[in-house]
């Protein structure tokens, strides 16, 4: 995934290609020398581009072909990004040792540029000596990712006005999410609906949750704030050498939401002993060792801002996020597969069991969680 050389004798495909047109347009020092997709994401086109500076050095960016099916307003996005990362840098201190991703700006100081098809493209600085796990390995990670969430969070409090731009409308409103899913099992636009009948029973079973958290924010428990939204594992990156945090990416989603879906994702995320697509859902199971790890690292940095209902919250928080992610995978699969990239036929709804595996057994450990929250909060 992080070679400086493509695979031996194989040709860059069109796409590559394509990645290394668009290249040009950006501000580099150097012509770049090849492109090769990278990393794991769901939503957009990623390519590591590597050029060789004047030095004779390689150096590496970050290119993206922007999902704009799902991003439908480019400008409105990439002007959240360029607040986001410019305020956040303004925000951290001379010693710290954490990044904040860069945007690399066109040949006309554009924060994106558009290929010959219409399509959108940004490039960052390539986070170099780091990388992300989809699959967490030490509880520590656990500890680092969390707490750097956290600081994120804490970086943006106080982001100047105005609100930031709801990239994608209604992102974590749990309930549109629920009335979306029943929305399409009743029309079952691609025919699926007969092989999820046990899927579908699960999710209905558990309709009380979607309006806990929306519910205490309209009584005005639950602040809204400038999150991440998107806080899984694999998107922040942890230095190779050290496994510190060095720079929380995949900015699409900053924008107003509350604390604890932040903190609910990295539960879903981090927790899980297996793989978010393992088919084998004996081994789907919520970790304890890494929710406490977790919850250390979050209170760790977010302490601080956190109330008190925000924090009483956290465990839910994870049990309902999971549910919220599984029922988009379930969507998805009835839906046709028309938002999350697949690999595989069915891989939506292998996604859609493992996650609803995952919420049976955060319900399962609910009390203990529960507990590990109460008494993390109670120390000073
Ligand atoms: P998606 O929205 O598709 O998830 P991401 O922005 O998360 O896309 O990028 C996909 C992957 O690319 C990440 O999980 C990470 O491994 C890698 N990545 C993203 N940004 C950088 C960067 N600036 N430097 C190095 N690697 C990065
Ligand atoms: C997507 O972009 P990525 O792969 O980091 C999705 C998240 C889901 C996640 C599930 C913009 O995240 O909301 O939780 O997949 N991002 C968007 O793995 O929908
Ligand atoms: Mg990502």
């Amino acid at each position: 995934m992080q070679s400086l050389s493509p695979p031996a004798g194989q040709a860059p495909d069109e796409r590559a290609a394509q990645a290394l047109r668009v290249f040009a347009r950006f501000e580099s020092d150097a012509p770049a020398m090849h492109a090769v997709p990278h990393g794991s994401g769901h939503i957009n086109d990623t390519f590591a581009v590597t050029c060789r500076n004047a030095q004779g050095n390689p150096r590496r960016y970050l290119l993206q072909r922007i999902n704009s099916r799902i991003f439908r307003d480019v400008p409105a996005l990439m002007d959240n990004i360029a607040r986001v990362t410019r305020h956040a840098r303004s925000r951290l201190s001379a010693q710290a040792t954490e990044r904040v991703l860069t945007l690399i700006p066109d040949r006309d100081g554009a924060a994106f540029t558009h290929d010959d098809t219409g399509a959108a493209w940004r490039c960052y600085d390539f986070i170099e000596g780091a990388r992300s796990y989809d699959l967490l390995e030490r509880p520590e990670q656990a500890r680092e990712a969390a707490a750097a969430f956290g600081r994120f969070q804490g970086l943006l409090a106080d982001l100047p006005a105005p609100r930031l731009h709801e990239t994608i409308p209604a992102f974590h409103h749990t309930r549109r999410r629920f009335e979306t899913f029943l929305e399409l099992v009743r029309r079952d636009p691609a025919g699926r609906v007969a092989l999820v009948r046990d899927e579908i029973a699960f999710a209905n079973a558990r309709e009380a949750m979607v309006d806990r958290l929306l519910d205490l924010h309209a009584r005005g428990d639950l602040p809204e704030r400038t999150t991440h939204n998107d806080t899984k594992l694999n998107n922040v990156m942890l230095d190779d050498a050290t496994g510190r945090a060095v720079c929380v990416i995949d900015l699409d989603t900053v924008m107003p939401g509350l604390a604890l879906y932040d903190f609910g994702d990295l539960v879903r995320s981090a927790t899980n002993a297996a793989a978010e697509d393992a088919t084998n859902l004996a081994q789907v199971v919520a970790r304890p060792e890494i929710f406490t790890a977790l919850t250390e690292g979050y209170l760790a940095t977010a302490r601080s801002f956190l109330r008190r209902a925000e924090i009483a919250e956290l465990a839910f928080a994870g049990r309902l996020i999971t549910f919220e992610i599984g029922l988009r995978f379930l969507t998805d699969f009835i839906e046709g597969d028309v938002y999350f990239k697949t690999k595989r036929p069915g891989h939506n709804l292998d996604r859609a069991r493992n996650q609803f595996a995952l919420v049976r057994s955060l319900e399962l450990q609910q009390d203990s969680f529960q507990r590990t929250v109460d008494r993390l909060a109670a120390q000073p």
